[in-house]
């Protein structure tokens, strides 16, 4: 699959947009890749960068990690309270990290070594040592852990920190979903004990969970990493793992890690407890990215774009007191007062970027004291009376919201199958399933299972081992080794 266009080509498909009305060239069932790259250029969500891998995130998808559509549950602020009422605090690290730093993590740094891009010149001197970018933040901030934490009054000691990334990535750039920076919050905290740990990984990741699910309509399944598809340098990995049903594939949705005392043996991060005895600390890490938003165009973006000739209406007076009256209930709200354009076009125009309610006021609507509210999922129309708006609109939107979410589910759901056997495996993958199978948790097993699938759209591999297990009578074999199998596992090719 690939999500590419060339930008003359991108280029030129705008500009003939614009000229004819057209919309989108390619449906999503055809050539998903396409589909993809022309929704997030169309749809005024990225531009393209003279740098491969990196794009800009226009206002009309930065919003969505702003500022969800939902009465006030914007994704950042929404994050953002949840996280401090874990009682985590904001703080901000800087953006380079020495080499001193970076290599005091080696052992667990060397597999992602290849990714880290390094600043070597100032003008045209080249620096004394070459200067790392933060890939992720442990080596920038566990330092100050070790500094800043001393007895047992000093814990739990939590921090996170909103910012972006670098990851020199070489495989195939995605707008969102893989770029070479992109922006994100990582949390970061230390414990007494290892069971206060448990429980806040537990606890982030099912804030995970509700982004997904009671922000962006997706649903996910929550679970455990297994050990080859762990972070190498923690205890255990949990995850909220999406799914794309077009193309088959699981996503790696966020990721909440217990790091267990590697961390603290590495940076010396150790506190005296009650009893005056040296202990190290326990650690956690967890974040959340940008891709989110790939996500929620890859799971609900569509081919909708209507094109409709209305005659122009100019009542932008009740269209200016309808949206005050709105902003200030605290939706999200754009006027549309461009007079170029006829209806049909702005309703195309609006509909192609997403845009889950429109609200129509024409004369009949005017002299009728109502607007008109379309609905973009169902295209349901309804006239609301003006001084009821308010109640209305909200009420639609969390309808829109649980609608797109069950959908969503029911679409994960039917494409996820139960595998007893290797041929029934292989039969679940090819049809583009993700595959619930026992499995005997042995990473010889699983590394077995990816070198006989690997194939032209990549290996399958353990997504996670569910939190939610169905029933695993006593007897029952792994279908990949038939050893008796431990529990059940999620398997799938992913991004
Ligand atoms: C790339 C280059 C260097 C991922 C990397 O998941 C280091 C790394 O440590 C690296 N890519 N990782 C793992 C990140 C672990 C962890 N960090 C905090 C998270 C969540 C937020």
């Amino acid at each position: 699959m690939r999500f590419f266009l060339s930008l003359e080509r991108l280029a030129a498909k705008k500009e003939g947009k614009k000229e004819t009305g057209l919309g989108l060239t390619v449906k999503k069932g055809e050539n998903f890749g396409e589909w993809y790259s022309e929704v997030v250029v169309m749809g005024d969500m990225i531009e393209y960068y003279d740098i491969s891998g990196c794009y800009i995130l226009l206002p009309w998808s930065y919003a969505i990690w702003d500022v969800t559509l939902f009465l006030l549950s914007f994704l950042q602020r929404f994050l953002d309270g949840e996280i401090k009422n874990l009682g985590v605090e904001n703080a901000y690290f800087p953006l380079f990290v020495s080499e001193r730093a970076l290599v005091t993590e080696k052992k667990h740094v060397e597999g992602f070594a290849p990714e880290v891009a390094w600043v070597t010149k100032s003008g045209e001197s080249a620096l004394e040592v070459p200067i790392a970018i933060r890939p992720t933040s442990e080596t920038v901030m566990y330092p100050i852990f070790a500094k800043r934490i001393r007895g047992h009054r000093d814990l739990p000691f939590k921090i996170n920190q909103w910012c972006n990334v670098v990851r020199w990535e070489f495989k195939h750039p995605t707008p969102f979903i893989r770029s070479r920076e992109f922006l994100w919050q990582e949390g970061h905290t230390a414990y007494a004990t290892k069971e206060e740990a448990d429980e806040e990984v537990y606890a982030v990741l099912d804030l995970y969970r509700r982004v997904y699910e009671e922000l962006l309509a997706i649903p996910v399944i929550k679970g455990v990493k297994s050990e080859v598809e762990k972070f190498a340098g923690g205890l255990y990995t949990t995850t909220v793992e999406a799914f794309i049903p077009l193309t088959g594939r699981g996503i790696q949705g966020a990721t909440s890690h217990c790091l267990g005392q590697n961390f603290a043996e590495m940076f010396d991060i150790v506190f005296e407890d009650e009893k005056r005895e040296r202990k190290k600390v326990w650690q956690n890490s967890w974040g959340l990215t940008t891709r989110t938003i790939g996500v929620m165009i890859m799971v609900h973006g569509d081919d909708k774009v209507p094109y409709k000739d209305v005659d122009t209406q100019k009542l932008f007076d009740a269209a200016a007191s309808t949206a005050r009256q709105l902003k200030a209930a605290g939706l999200r709200v754009k006027e549309d007062t461009r007079d170029n354009y006829s209806p049909g076009w702005k309703y195309s125009n609006w509909e192609l970027k997403g845009v889950p309610l429109r609200v129509e006021i024409g004369p009949r609507d005017l002299a009728n004291s109502q607007v008109r509210v379309v609905r973009r999922d169902t295209g349901a129309k309804e006239d609301v009376p003006m001084d009821k708006i308010v109640d209305r609109i909200s009420e639609l939107l969390e309808e829109i919201q649980l609608q797109l979410l069950e959908k969503a589910r029911k679409e994960r759901d039917d494409c996820i199958v139960k595998a007893y056997t290797w041929k029934e495996f292989m039969k679940a993958l090819d049809d583009k399933k993700m595959v619930l199978a026992p499995w005997c948790d042995e990473e010889k097993v699983e590394e077995d299972v990816k070198a006989r699938t690997k194939g032209e759209s990549g290996a399958a591999k353990t997504l996670c081992m569910p939190l939610d297990q169905p029933d695993l009578p006593e007897g029952t074999k792994c279908f990949a080794s038939e050893k008796p199998a431990k529990k059940w596992a999620l398997w799938g090719r992913s991004y």
